[in-house]
């Protein structure tokens, strides 16, 4: 790694008995309501990743887990970094990972992505092969769009896959997206509420509609498995797509297409 890749020691030793507790809490919340309502690739992960021994995770011993498992490794960083610096890190299989942790009176709602969003919300899906190539496949993406200018674009594809993903699993919906497992209100909006649609994810269709970052989203996309998303995203060529795009209108954020296939919350396919 160089000096540019803004990564700082994890320093374990430094959180304090309250950092502890609030990952614990936090922890409980989540765990209690995941169950039937998350995907069980994620379950998975936090069983063989050992992520459910109490307080914040220790990233070198989480790292031996990983690294045996898929070979990612997660690396401490002060918050969000350059878009450059993050797709250098997925491009070659390390997690940036906030290291601090929200305080007591912001359990809910935090701009920056802590150490519990990070390590609970997206480090479970890296010890699956398929989802940790394609995290993988979507860091070496980014640094391609660097160079044609589509990062705004792509970022959707990670906005509506890694972070407010939906899947369909048994007969029903489940959430594999970090932002919506790492949220106890968005985790029962995303599957319950009849506000938001839930749409058939197709790729051009996600980087065609845009998304916001201020509140639950309006619209989710639901894949068919991460097989399904790694071949999709590793078959495409992302260059003549993005210019092909540019001339088209993008879709408001609340919009149903024709083409779309639209889940309602019961599970069952209508379109
Ligand atoms: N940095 N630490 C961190 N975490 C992110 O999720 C992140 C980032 N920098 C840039 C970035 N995300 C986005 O540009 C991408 O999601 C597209
Ligand atoms: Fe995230």
């Amino acid at each position: 790694m160089t000096s540019g890749d803004c990564t700082i020691p994890q320093d374990w030793g430094h959180y304090t008995p309250t950092d502890h507790r609030v990952w614990d809490h936090l922890f409980d919340r989540q765990t209690r309501l995941l169950p039937g309502r998350v995907a069980p690739e994620f379950l998975d992960g936090l069983q063989r990743l050992d992520l459910t021994r109490p307080g914040v995770p220790d990233f070198a011993r989480l790292n031996d887990q990983l690294m045996r498992l898929t070979g990612w490794q997660v690396v401490a960083v002060p918050g969000l970094v350059p878009d450059a610096v993050f797709f250098d890190h997925l491009a070659n299989r390390r997690f940036p990972a906030g290291n601090f942790i929200r305080r007591p009176d912001q359990l809910d709602y935090l701009q920056e992505p802590d150490v519990f969003h990070d390590v609970f919300g997206h480090v479970p899906l890296l010890a699956h092969p398929a989802f940790a190539d394609y995290m993988q496949a979507y860091g070496r993406g980014g640094l391609r769009a660097l160079a044609h200018d589509a990062i705004g674009r792509l970022a959707r594809l990670y906005w509506y896959t890694v972070e407010f993903g939906l899947i369909r699993s048994g007969n029903g919906l489940a959430i594999y997206g970090a932002g919506i497992v790492s949220s106890h209100g968005e985790t029962h909006f995303a599957l319950e509420s009849a506000s938001p649609n839930r749409l058939g994810w197709r790729l051009e269709r996600v980087l065609r509609t845009p998304y916001r970052i201020d509140d639950y989203q309006q619209c989710y996309f639901v894949i068919n498995s991460f097989d399904e998303l790694l071949d999709v995203t590793l078959q495409t060529d992302f260059a003549p797509l993005y210019a092909r795009l540019a001339g088209l209108a993008d879709i408001p954020i609340n919009a149903i297409n024709d083409d779309d296939i639209v889940f309602s919350r019961g599970d069952q396919q209508r379109g």
